[in-house]
């Protein structure tokens, strides 16, 4: 099996990279299937507490793999539904459960299901010549992997549809403008930067932090009444953590705090 991502941990940080540059890191079944099983480790290593995507090369991912879908007219069409079903819909669900930060440093051009696997992260980051290209309508397709529901959600139901109707590469500066991304970076600064900002995280109270993922991405289908219940069941649980107590030693000692991450 070809290394289709690389992984490396370090200061309590997973770094994830996306690596097939010569396609643009799209998506085939192999790096599916890898990217999901650092995911898992993720999930299970109390070591790991902020997770950093990112693409090799000059993309950061074109989405699915085209060179995969070649058609003869004569051919039945194949179900995309059933990829989706695989492969694409278990990894956003999954990476918006994860009760650990996920930081996606956009280092260049994300398209189709690579655009939306950015948004599906908590934090986006990119550098200057990065971009978004809502890529579907190009070839038939709509936007999947949660696009048409981060989309609306991040810029509006006017911006949405014209960035998926007109599939228009969006420049990260604009991305950053339109609230899509949080932060961009001259591309030399990009990685440090971003490591930087993820191993703050990794010192940052994890438990609490998987519960505010927990608490906002529950906000857009939650009336005020339940968003508000949430938010006392999940401050009860954060208010039980080692963290907390940490945190408010280190308030009334005047220092700054040791977080565990539990
Ligand atoms: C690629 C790809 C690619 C293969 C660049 N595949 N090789 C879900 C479920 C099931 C099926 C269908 O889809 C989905 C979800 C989706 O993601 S659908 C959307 C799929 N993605 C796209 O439509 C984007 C296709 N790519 C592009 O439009 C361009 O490559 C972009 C705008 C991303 C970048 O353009 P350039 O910077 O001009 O680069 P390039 O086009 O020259 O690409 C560089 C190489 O990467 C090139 O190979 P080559 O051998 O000629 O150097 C491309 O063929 C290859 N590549 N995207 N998705």
């Amino acid at each position: 099996m070809s290394d289709s991502i690389l992984v490396s941990i370090d200061s309590g940080v997973q770094t994830i990279t996306l690596n097939r540059p010569d396609k643009l890191n799209s998506f085939n079944p192999e790096m599916h299937t890898q990217l999901r099983s650092a995911l898992d480790r993720a999930k299970s290593d109390d070591a790991i507490r902020c997770v950093l995507l990112t693409g090799a090369g000059r993309g950061f991912c074109a989405g699915q793999d085209l060179s995969e879908r070649e058609m003869k007219e004569s051919d039945t069409p194949r179900d995309l539904g059933a990829t989706i079903e695989k492969y694409y819909n278990p990894l956003v669900k999954f990476m918006q459960a994860l009760p650990k930060p996920i930081v996606c440093a956009v280092n260049g051009v994300a398209a189709g299901a690579g655009a939306n696997i950015a948004l599906a992260c908590d934090t986006v980051v990119a550098a200057r010549s990065a971009s978004f290209l809502q890529a579907f309508a190009k070839i038939g397709l709509v936007p999947d992997s949660g696009g048409t529901y981060f989309l609306p959600r991040l810029v509006g139901t006017g911006r949405a549809m014209a960035l998926a109707m007109l599939a228009e590469k969006l420049p990260a500066a604009e991305a950053e403008r339109m609230g899509l991304v949080w932060k961009i970076y001259d591309d030399d600064k990009l990685m440090p930067e971003a490591t930087a900002m993820c191993r703050h995280l990794a010192t940052q109270p994890t438990r609490a932090l998987g519960l505010m993922k927990q608490a906002i991405y529950a906000a857009g289908g939650n009336s005020l009444a339940q968003q508000l219940d949430l938010e006392r069941d999940l401050q009860r649980q954060a208010g039980g953590s080692p963290d907390y107590r940490e945190g408010v030693t280190a308030f009334l000692e005047k220092r700054k705090p040791v977080f565990t991450g539990r």
